[in-house]
């Protein structure tokens, strides 16, 4: 690989004549920009580990209400990323929010895309343009780009998710923005998700049409997905037990940007994930074990823990319960990477 010249190459009045005019040589920051086949990335592998993290989000039930927050979140900010850019990966936001009973995170809508994974509590429900979602462990519920949405809170116990936006694109492209709404009246008793995609190829005889929608599903019972993930162990002798979150009316990503999966180790497995270009988040909903990228030492993780880890690497993902399976859903922006062609 050739050595191009350097800024310090130019003389000082040429360059402060290109600064006037708004211009910049390329060649001392080609190779910043386009590595020698590599991209550089920012994402550290890391842990947001949760018994550390839980007590600080309990004290922020304490120390600002509701009313002040809009949404009580303390974000998963990767240092990679410069911790103020609040983002996990390039292109994910990850957060944990905490709702008090009886609170109401109040009506808004926004460009991004938005998902939450419930950690712990039970009695809260996501409203999405009239459709109350009921919010219980690991279920994926979906706020997708532009729906209204309202969190509220009617159980005894405090409870907490983990929100997975797609922030950082949108802010990137210059399309991030909200607006606040008057509080919703909920148009149905329940999520329709309940009647019309809890067993796939089975509908309600009356009153279904095929959703014209990008988001026709907006809660993935996390039980559902257990009991898929359980029965296809049962058939799949040693391959990896691996379920990808679709649209059921397309087959497609719940979203263009991030796309969402769900996996589980076995007892004692040791699971490679080929080497892929997109980075990528894991929320541990049960177990416990350890993951490596590419050299670095291993990472520990247990039930509830939130990790990321860069693109071009390869990651190891260990059970390290000899008796226990462990399950995790994921999040990548493959979606996006395969929409761009770099996949
Ligand atoms: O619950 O609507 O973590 O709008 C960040 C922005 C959660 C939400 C976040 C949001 C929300």
């Amino acid at each position: 690989m050739q050595s191009l010249g350097t800024l310090e190459d130019l003389p000082q009045s040429y360059r402060d004549k290109l600064t006037e005019l708004n211009l910049v040589p390329l060649w001392p920051n080609m190779r910043a920009v386009l590595p020698h086949k590599v991209p550089s990335r920012k994402t550290q592998t890391l842990n947001w580990r949760f018994d550390k993290l839980r007590p600080l989000l309990i004290e922020a039930g304490d120390l600002t209400p509701i009313e002040k927050a809009e949404r009580r979140v303390l974000v998963l900010a990767n240092p990679g990323h410069g911790l103020a850019n609040m983002q996990a990966t390039p292109s994910i936001y990850m957060g944990l929010q905490l709702i008090l009973p009886g609170e109401t995170a109040p009506n808004h809508r926004h460009t991004p895309n938005a998902v939450r994974i419930i950690i712990e509590g039970k009695g809260a429900t996501t409203i999405v343009d009239g459709e109350p979602c009921i919010m219980e462990r690991g279920d994926l519920i979906l706020t997708p780009s532009g729906k209204w949405h309202q969190h509220q809170h009617d159980g005894g116990t405090a409870i907490v998710w983990l929100d997975i936006l797609d922030l950082p694109l949108m802010y990137q492209l210059e399309s991030s923005w909200a607006i606040e709404g008057k509080p919703q009246t909920t148009t149905l008793e329940r999520d329709k998700s309940f009647a019309e995609y809890s067993a796939a190829g089975v509908v309600p005889e009356f009153d279904f049409q095929r959703a014209s929608v990008d988001s026709p599903m907006l809660r993935y019972p996390w039980t559902k997905t257990r009991a898929c993930l359980l029965e296809m162990a049962q058939h799949y002798g040693d391959r990896p037990l691996r379920i990808t979150y679709v649209n059921p009316e397309t087959g497609s990503s719940l979203f263009p940007s991030i796309g969402f999966g769900a996996m589980m180790l076995r007892p004692g497995e040791t699971l490679p994930i080929p080497k892929r270009t997109t980075a990528c988040v894991f929320h541990i909903v049960e177990g416990q074990g350890s993951l490596k990228v590419d050299t670095n030492d291993s990472i520990h993780w247990t039930e509830k823990d939130t990790l990321s880890a860069p693109g071009y690497t390869e990651i190891t993902i260990s059970n390290a319960s000899t008796t226990e399976p462990a399950f995790i859903i994921t999040a990548d922006e493959a979606p996006l990477h395969r929409y761009l062609g770099i996949f």
